[in-house]
């Protein structure tokens, strides 16, 4: 590849990776910066973390742990059966807890998960999960054991896998000639519009545009058939793929095409103007949270996300400006935020109307979070897509 590097935001801890008190002092760092392939389009990192130290038998993550989640998967599936295949069979890649296999056939679903944690979570469920991650080798050994697939299904996983050409070739080589691959991850044109920058950590080694999609998925010998706006993560695209001779363009691949292009997200010059605003954003987080310092409030961080792991590494945000973190997820409880080491907390024990200002970690949840928090009596607080109380 040859990239070219837009962005540095300095040096970040595995964003997962939620630490005992004894674990504090030999953490994991590495230097987080982005770039722009100038063949493809694809906005990638400049060097990527080693797989196993992300995704391993620790990993805390759990897709589950929002309504919001629930119901999309919910309802994409029925979709799928109403609209697509009543039956079909179905490979998930990157099945963490089972948040969207749960919605399927157990005996024609089948799974890919390296964490072992989940992996066996979801065998227990009664769906054969592989524990490994997914390439050529895997993709074979389960056609082996059960043939093709009518759909393979990835969400938030794609964008976690540094081979994007080994990936493709992987899931060519398990669909069924007319079958339909289908994965979402989130887009690169919300991340600019929004200046979502903590879409980028470890997990996320690259941040899709359609255009540089397209490009990658071509040179595999598959198509785009259709793309889909969605509003969750703090906005993805679903992308429908099909092996390339059964490719038929839907309207909306030239429409998100044109969006793109229009924006400038095939220029290098518009990543430039993103990172500029990424450091002024920075430096007005920064502002506001010593306001409420010097105003002697209480300030706290709602949900333990990764996204949030990027914001205060490269803002250097410790306990001195936000107190603790709150988090429903039980493996995050008790441990200590990856970097700067802020303590996690559940809900019941941290967010009540003692805090004065809630910085949203999972703002992409914050329709969910203010329903549910309607008693709450202090504010909230985000940097998206430009820092300001809610
Ligand atoms: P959430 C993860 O990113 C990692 P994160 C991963 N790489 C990825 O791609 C995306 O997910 C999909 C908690 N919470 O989903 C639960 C509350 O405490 O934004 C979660 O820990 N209260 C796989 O970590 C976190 O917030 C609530 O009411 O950035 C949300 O994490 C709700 C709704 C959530 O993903």
């Amino acid at each position: 590849m040859d990239k070219i590097k837009f962005l540095n935001l300095g040096r970040q801890p595995i964003a997962n990776r939620f630490l005992n008190k004894d674990e504090l002092e030999n953490e994991f760092f590495y230097n987080l910066s982005v770039g722009f392939d100038q063949e493809t389009g694809l906005v990638t990192q400049m060097d990527y973390v080693d797989a196993p130290m992300m995704f391993n038998d620790e990993y805390a993550y759990r897709g589950s742990m929002s309504k919001t989640m629930r119901d999309h998967f919910a309802k994409f599936s029925k979709y799928f059966k109403d609209n697509i295949q009543r039956d079909p069979k179905v490979l998930e890649i990157g099945s963490n807890d089972g948040v969207f296999i749960k919605n399927w056939n157990k005996k024609r679903t089948f799974a890919v998960e390296p964490c072992g944690n989940f992996a066996q979570e979801t065998n227990d469920m009664g769906y054969e999960t592989y524990a490994r991650f997914w390439d050529v080798r895997t993709s074979d050994k389960i056609l082996e054991d059960h043939g093709k697939m009518d759909l393979v299904f990835s969400a938030n996983c794609m964008c976690h896998i540094p081979d994007l050409d080994e990936t493709f070739r992987a899931v060519k080589n398990i669909l069924t000639d007319d079958g339909l691959f289908v994965f979402e991850d989130p887009s690169l044109e919300r991340m600019v519009s929004l200046n979502s920058y903590d879409q980028i950590y470890d997990e996320h080694p690259h941040v899709f545009s359609i255009i540089a999609l397209q490009n990658l998925l071509n040179r595999n010998d598959l198509g785009i058939v259709k793309v889909e706006k969605l509003e969750v993560h703090g906005g993805s695209n679903r992308v429908y793929v099909k092996k390339i001779n059964k490719a038929n363009k839907h309207n909306s691949v030239q429409n998100h095409l044109q969006l793109e292009r229009s924006v400038g997200l095939d220029k290098l010059s518009v990543l430039d103007d993103f990172a500029e605003r990424v450091r002024t954003s920075k430096h007005s987080l920064l502002k506001i949270l010593k306001r409420f310092k010097n105003e002697n409030k209480k300030v706290i961080s709602y949900g333990a996300t990764s996204k949030s792991a990027t914001i205060f590494n490269y803002c250097q945000i410790g306990t001195d400006l936000i107190q603790y973190i709150t988090d429903t997820t039980p493996e995050k409880q008790g441990k200590y935020s990856p970097g700067m080491h802020m303590p996690i907390v559940s809900p019941e024990e941290g967010f009540d109307n003692s805090v004065d200002y809630a910085f949203l970690g999972a703002w992409n949840f914050a329709k969910e979070i203010k329903n549910k928090e309607s008693d709450f009596t202090g504010k909230f607080f985000t940097h998206v897509p430009r820092v300001r109380i809610l």
